[in-house]
């Protein structure tokens, strides 16, 4: 392994990275461990009516995230946040929550939100956590107009060599943002891409900026996005989306929920309990109750990036912007819906009382992130097995029923966790601490019976899901023929060791790539491979290397090199996963490092020319795969063969997935020249794919891609009318 030790001009370089660190506000951070649990009831999230036109301005206030008696007894501490507030006026006082309210959406309704960029200046924020932690040699929506990007090439052009001067510093200016809706169908120029961001003075905007015609007037910190809400009856979310920067805007508070009703189809059940929504997002903080990520305070640097950290792991667990809470239940069914919506910690959840640890209730789950299941399936803690836990990965949703009858008043469950992190094989969670995320206390019912939808029943929880794959066989389902299939790898690129004064430092992670392959699918020297489709988005060029087409199906096969699970994440579509497989990693490094014909260059690509087909008939610049492969196919959880958008892949396997790029409810056999969308899905910059693990999706862990679509469909949802 390559090795150096630095020189006397480095270590002044040093030197003047640590003073500059210095002028960070300093935070010490409050161990997990001191702050007291199931002390606060659950925040509830408001629901709002999305038929309606909204306003959400983003905003800066307190909240009170941390619970009562956290510092003094009796007192609740306040925390200095971001949300997405409901309305034009930002909060005076303290808030319950920070996240934002839930959009109740309904099919076939569009739903008008003006967005206001109100967060104000990376000068004065008081959330400490953004402040101190915004990373300017990272690819970045920087809004000083460094396209070129001069302080990731530096670093990317002298690896191990710390960054030096402003490259260094954290950003003092105006602050981006962007809003996603994650799992919304909607035209390219209302995904809130990475691009797409503006700034909270109106005076900054990423190349993809996109606001509804007319609506300019309303100034430059403000965008209007006309959702269309065809889709499925589906739990989704909105979150921020800044390029480089979604990690901290998320972790400030920039999420909220978005649910799409569909009160037409007759064959959901009518008497599914009233959504309970639970937002998991694991939280750290300093001394004085402030968000704290990890670069606010002394640590060890990452020489190559000052700020950035490769997996924020919190110390405490919010749900619904709440540290530990508690939530009264009655004997009888509940209908909750889960939102990973942490930075990069996996969550393996199960029911067990507090007391004397007996497991359960099970958790039913019953929709998955695009749409409902055909039939509930059984997550029980007591059986064992695959089924014993429900697995959250970053961005995923779940959608259950948990039936609290029987359980005397007073007993007290607790939702535990035993996901390692980083999943799925790093630390285990301390069982006083991580390994909870909070309380279910049982209060005595009305005695009315429960005539709620029964999942223990089995009865169908709707008509039958189109599916392109068959859960049963792992492969693509009856009468579904795919067009093109993908074989795309996950890489990590390594930055070199360096010792300093003595002191060894180990490189870590300089970024985390799809297909080998930077965001903006150029190398070094500005140039697009021949083998990608350059195109122009106001005057931006980036190579493209994933042009499906609309109404077509295709199989991903994503090659994981890292040693990490990912949770993949594609926008516009719902996909249904097929299945994982072992791989020999080593032999298959072995052919990728050959193919490259000699050493591999990170970030320059996959080693072959993308368009042409390897010997599995698979694009994307790899080497096959299918030799490498090791023993059966393992076929998707039940409770994973639904409509997905975002899929754990793990270490080690190849993992495959269908994706028909048109609307989750044409029949499987629809030619593909008819399946298309009420909007024409093509222009802007496109939809992105990515990593869910917010620190990965930051730092280039990214690609977009542009959809061609079908010539002369019908389109219902117009550009320049609609939105
Ligand atoms: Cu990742």
């Amino acid at each position: 392994m390559r090795r150096h030790t630095v020189s006397t001009f480095v270590l002044m370089a040093l030197a003047a990275v640590s003073a500059v660190m210095g002028q960070a506000t300093q935070q010490v951070p409050l161990p997990g461990s001191a702050v007291p649990q199931f002390v606060d009831p659950l925040p509830s999230l408001p629901a709002v009516d999305g038929t309606q036109s909204l306003k959400l301005t983003m905003c800066e206030f307190k909240s009170s995230v941390l619970p009562t008696g956290t510092f003094a007894p009796g007192v609740a501490p306040e925390t200095w946040t971001w949300g997405y507030i409901v309305g034009d006026t930002c909060p005076t006082t303290t808030r319950s929550s920070y996240l934002g309210p839930v959009i109740v959406a309904q099919r076939g309704v569009p739903t008008e939100i003006t967005f206001v960029n109100n967060l104000g200046s990376a000068a004065t924020t008081n959330v400490l956590a953004y402040k101190n932690s915004v990373d300017q040699t990272i690819h970045w929506a920087d809004p000083l107009g460094r396209e070129a990007n001069q302080c990731a090439e530096d670093a990317m052009m002298m690896p191990g060599m710390p960054p030096m001067g402003e490259c260094a510093e954290n950003y003092n200016d105006s602050i981006p943002a962007v809003v996603h809706l994650h799992g919304g169908d909607v035209p390219p120029q209302l995904d809130g891409g990475p691009d797409a961001w503006f700034t909270s003075d109106g005076n900054y905007h990423g190349h993809a900026y996109y606001t509804k015609p007319g609506s300019e007037i309303l100034g430059g910190n403000t965008a209007v996005y006309r959702y269309p809400n065809n889709q499925e009856m589906s739990t989704i979310w909105f979150h921020d989306h800044t390029l480089g920067a979604t990690r901290l805007n998320v972790y400030a508070g920039l999420a909220g929920g978005y649910l799409v009703t569909d009160p037409a189809n007759s064959s959901i059940p009518a008497n599914l309990p009233a959504i309970t929504p639970l937002v998991v997002q694991d939280r750290s903080f300093d001394k004085n109750g402030q968000l704290y990520f990890p670069a606010g305070a002394p640590h060890t640097p990452n020489v190559d990036h000052p700020y950035w950290v490769p997996e924020f792991l919190g110390d405490t667990i919010a749900v619904n912007g709440k540290v530990w809470p508690y939530f009264n239940v009655e004997p009888r069914r509940y209908r909750f819906v889960f939102v990973n919506g942490s930075n990069a910690r996996t969550y393996e959840m199960y029911l067990a009382n507090q007391v004397n640890k007996v497991k359960g209730p099970a958790i039913w789950q019953i929709g998955t992130d695009g749409a409902m299941l055909d039939h509930p399936v059984k997550i029980d803690p007591v059986g064992g097995g695959t089924f014993s836990k429900l697995v959250l990965m970053p961005g995923e949703r779940a959608d259950v029923i948990i039936d609290f009858a029987g359980l005397p008043p007073g007993t007290k469950l607790l939702l535990r966790n035993v996901a390692k992190a980083p999943y799925p094989s790093g630390e285990t969670p301390s069982g006083s601490t991580m390994g909870r995320i909070m309380q279910f206390r049982v209060i005595a019912g009305s005695g009315a019976p429960d005539t709620s939808f029964d999942p223990s029943t089995g009865a169908p929880l709707r008509a039958p899901m189109v599916r392109l794959a068959n859960p049963a066989t792992g492969t693509l389902a009856t009468g579904v023929v795919a067009q093109v299939k993908r074989q795309l790898t996950l890489n990590e690129v390594m930055g070199m060791p360096m010792t300093v004064d003595g002191t060894e430092y180990p490189g870590g992670p300089l970024e985390i790539l799809v297909n080998n392959t930077k965001w903006n699918g150029t190398r070094a020297d500005g140039t697009v491979r021949p083998d990608f489709t350059a195109i122009d988005v106001n005057g931006i060029v980036t190579g493209y290397s994933e042009l499906p087409k609309e109404g077509e199906t295709e199989i991903w096969e994503i090659i994981n090199l890292t040693a990490d699970a990912h949770p993949i994440h594609l926008h516009l579509v719902q996909f249904q996963l097929m299945s994982r497989q072992n791989f020999d990693t080593k032999k298959y490094e072995e052919a990728y490092e050959q193919a490259y014909g000699d050493e591999v260059v990170d970030g320059f690509g996959p080693p072959l020319d993308y368009t042409v087909q390897n010997a599995d008939g698979a694009v994307g610049g790899n080497p096959a795969v299918g030799r490498f492969l090791r023993g059966q196919s393992k076929l998707p959880n039940e409770n994973e063969a639904g409509w997905k958008d975002t899929v754990a892949m793990l270490p080690g396997q190849v993992t495959r997935i269908a994706v028909r790029w048109a609307p989750t409810d044409y029949p499987a056999s629809t030619p593909p020249a008819d399946a298309h969308y009420a909007f024409v899905p093509n222009g802007g910059h496109g939809y992105v794919w990515h990593c869910h693990i917010v620190d990965h999706e930051d730092n280039e862990m990214m690609r977009p891609n542009e959809v061609i679509p079908i010539p002369g469909a019908p389109r219902t949802y117009v550009q320049g009318v609609d939105y």
